[in-house]
């Protein structure tokens, strides 16, 4: 949206922008007629009753749909009685009449809308479209152009919502203040807004309105409500035990003297949780305490997403493996690394940023004086991390210290936005992606979500499995998927049983913003992956609930057919870290030989691999980062650059790019 000006001109290409949708996806509107060459109708030709209705309301309209839908009713003569006893009808509100226009703003069941065009002096009916410009965030993770497709407009992360583990959120910002259920500080500080100015950043990009700036800076579920759970200080910085604190309240019973009744996740409707910050990942995550609450949460059907940490390259600039946070370590979260969009919508320049963390994991646990390294293959996905724009709240340390993050000069204190990066702007991407599956089918498992976003990501040509786990965030084809999966599967489901409510298989590719990508179409089993079809038309044991999507594969074997206990037939596993040529996760070439995740050969730090350097997550290497498991947690995103490269374009609530 870079050299859009006025909100108006927003609003002409949004609408051009889903008429090539529609044209793209290959379904026109209902009772679309041939192309004509001709620039009139001729004389003779009568338009029938249901072409007085918007092509953007009219598959809505015949439908049947009971959605309210806000309308703008022309008539070319005054009302008849019979149109004004319609208008007054239960459910149906006028709402505005522009005289001058014979034209009135009505509230009303879309169901209503083939109704009215039955009346001769109704001349035609169209949507009361808002003034909405889709922002950077929304078109190119596909959220955007997944809202377009025929009965995805609500899905938005109703009664779907978010805990954000983080520096607190300011309630006075209109982008997200308005959304917070509850707000519980964990720090000690006895306050629950936002000093530091991460909290806010990261809840907006998760679930944040269109209220700025004609929409630029919405988050990928807007209707999502957040629960604002301060565990980082005004320092940004936290303890382990914050974030225990944190969790269990989670779990714990909303109502202390109704130990059985429901836990105040459930009170409060929540199934995602995120954790845009971490802790050098030192203990095994069958030892982490992080890692074990984290489990805990997602054994619950809670989704816990993760940030995978900034260290991607130490302080002279060298590219180094094996830095991911705890508790992103886990197998059971979902491990988010941040991508670079360099600024653009189209996905065909993207890439992964240098400073995103990458696996394998080497947290590890000594037994009898050996060390046993963890090394597993994370992150699990990235999402655009480079330079995001969102709220900024009021006054808080980050933008005193670097003031250049500012994108909002001179506006109203409660509509600032400021621009940061890091994997902690990547992680509410995903966390907003899983509440869109969610609502879509409350029924998946976050074993489920997470393999539906894994093998709907688009692979990055050129980066490997340690950089980018499966790709990049996909939401219009994980929407896809998420929406065919049956809603009647349980533990107790035999493996093998067929996944979807349809024999018919999706397609495996992706058009968003002019750039058509095949999806990953595999998933990571911690120290390989697993590829074929079975994984999305069959029941896997691996999808249960109270297990992490690796658990139980026995990966090192060489590439060998799924095991008929944890996976059934169909599905190929390989054990290699592959670095991915753009398509199938599978197809890549082997980015290291010679030393398999899954032989257990200890790899040791400071060792060359592929075209970086191996350490441990907890070792110093230069950077300041503490050594030890016990240390604080930090919110880790205080990268005030980011990657050099272009970011998201500051709109101004004047519709101008600045
Ligand atoms: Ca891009």
């Amino acid at each position: 949206m870079k050299n859009i000006k006025p909100a108006f001109t927003a609003t002409f290409l949004l609408l051009c922008a889903l008429a090539l949708s529609f044209y793209a996806v290959g379904f026109g509107p209902t009772g679309a007629s041939a192309e004509s060459n001709t620039v009139k109708p001729p004389k003779e030709a009568k338009r029938n009753k249901g072409e007085k209705i918007s092509e953007m309301l009219r598959e809505r309209a015949t439908k049947g749909d009971d959605e309210i839908v806000q309308i703008i009713l022309q008539l070319n003569a005054p009302p008849t009685g019979r149109l004004k006893a319609l208008l007054q009808r239960n459910g149906i509100r006028v709402k505005d009449e522009f005289k001058e226009f014979n034209s009135t703003v009505v509230e009303l069941p879309a169901s209503v809308v083939a109704e009215l065009s039955q009346f001769d002096e109704v001349e035609f009916i169209s949507l009361d479209r808002e003034v909405h410009l889709f922002g950077h965030v929304e078109k190119t993770t596909g959220t955007a152009y997944m809202r377009t497709l025929s009965g995805n407009s609500g899905f938005k992360g109703k009664d779907v919502n978010i805990a954000i583990l983080d520096s607190g959120i300011d309630k006075d910002h209109h982008q997200i203040g308005g959304k917070i259920d509850a707000q519980i500080d964990f720090t000690g500080e006895g306050r629950v807004d936002d000093v530091y100015g991460h909290g806010t950043h990261v809840a907006n990009l998760a679930a944040g309105l269109d209220h700025v700036s004609h929409g630029a800076y919405t988050g990928v579920a807007p209707d999502a409500r957040v629960i604002n759970l301060r565990v980082l200080n005004s320092q940004g910085v936290g303890a382990v035990s914050n974030v225990l604190k944190a969790l269990n309240w989670l779990l714990a019973p909303a109502d202390p003297t109704k130990p059985l009744g429901d836990k105040n996740y459930q009170k409060y409707k929540i199934r995602v949780v995120n954790l845009s910050l971490g802790a050098p990942a030192v203990d095994s995550y069958k030892d982490d305490p992080l890692c074990q609450a984290a489990r805990r949460l997602v054994n619950s059907g809670i989704v816990v997403v993760a940030a995978a940490g900034n260290d991607g390259t130490d302080a002279t600039g060298r590219k180094i493996y094996g830095r991911i946070h705890a508790p992103g370590n886990d197998p059971a979260v979902i491990t988010v690394g941040a991508s670079n969009t360099f600024g653009t919508d189209s996905r065909a320049d993207d890439g992964v940023t240098t400073y995103s963390s990458r696996g394998p994991t080497r947290s590890y646990r000594t037994v009898s004086g050996v060390r046993y390294y963890d090394n597993i293959i994370k992150p699990d996905l990235i999402a655009p991390g480079n330079k995001l724009i969102s709220a900024e709240s009021r006054g808080n340390r980050l933008i005193a210290g670097y003031p250049q993050l500012e994108c909002t000069p001179n506006s109203n204190s409660n509509h600032k936005m400021m621009r940061m990066s890091g994997t902690s702007m990547a992680t509410p991407l995903v966390s907003g992606a899983a509440s869109l599956l969610l609502q879509a089918n409350p029924k998946l498992t976050p074993n489920l979500v997470k393999m539906i976003l894994m093998y709907t990501a688009q692979p990055l040509a050129g980066y490997n499995m340690l950089e980018q786990g499966a790709g990049e965030l996909n939401v219009e084809g994980a929407m896809r998927l998420a929406k065919l999966v049956r809603t009647d599967l349980s533990n107790s489901t035999p493996l093998g049983t067929p996944l979807l409510i349809t024999t018919t298989l999706p397609n495996p590719y992706s058009m968003i913003e002019g750039y058509t990508f095949p999806w990953a179409q595999g998933i990571l089993l911690n120290r390989g992956y697993a590829t074929g079809v079975n994984l999305i038309t069959r029941y896997q044991r691996i999808y249960d609930l109270g297990v992490a999507l690796g658990d139980g594969v026995a990966i090192g074997d060489g590439f060998a057919i799924g095991d008929g206990v944890a996976i059934g037939d169909g599905v190929a596993i390989g054990d290699n870290v592959l670095t991915s040529t753009g398509v199938a996760i599978g197809d890549g070439q082997i980015f290291f030989l010679g030393m398999s995740l899954a032989s257990g050969v200890a790899i040791g730090d400071g060792v060359a691999i592929g075209d970086g350097i191996l350490f441990s997550d907890g070792v110093a290497i230069g950077d300041g980062v503490a050594i030890g498991d016990s240390g604080p947690i930090w919110a880790l995103s205080v990268l005030v650059g980011g990657d050099g490269t272009d970011g998201m374009s500051a709109v101004q609530e004047d519709g101008t790019v600045q």
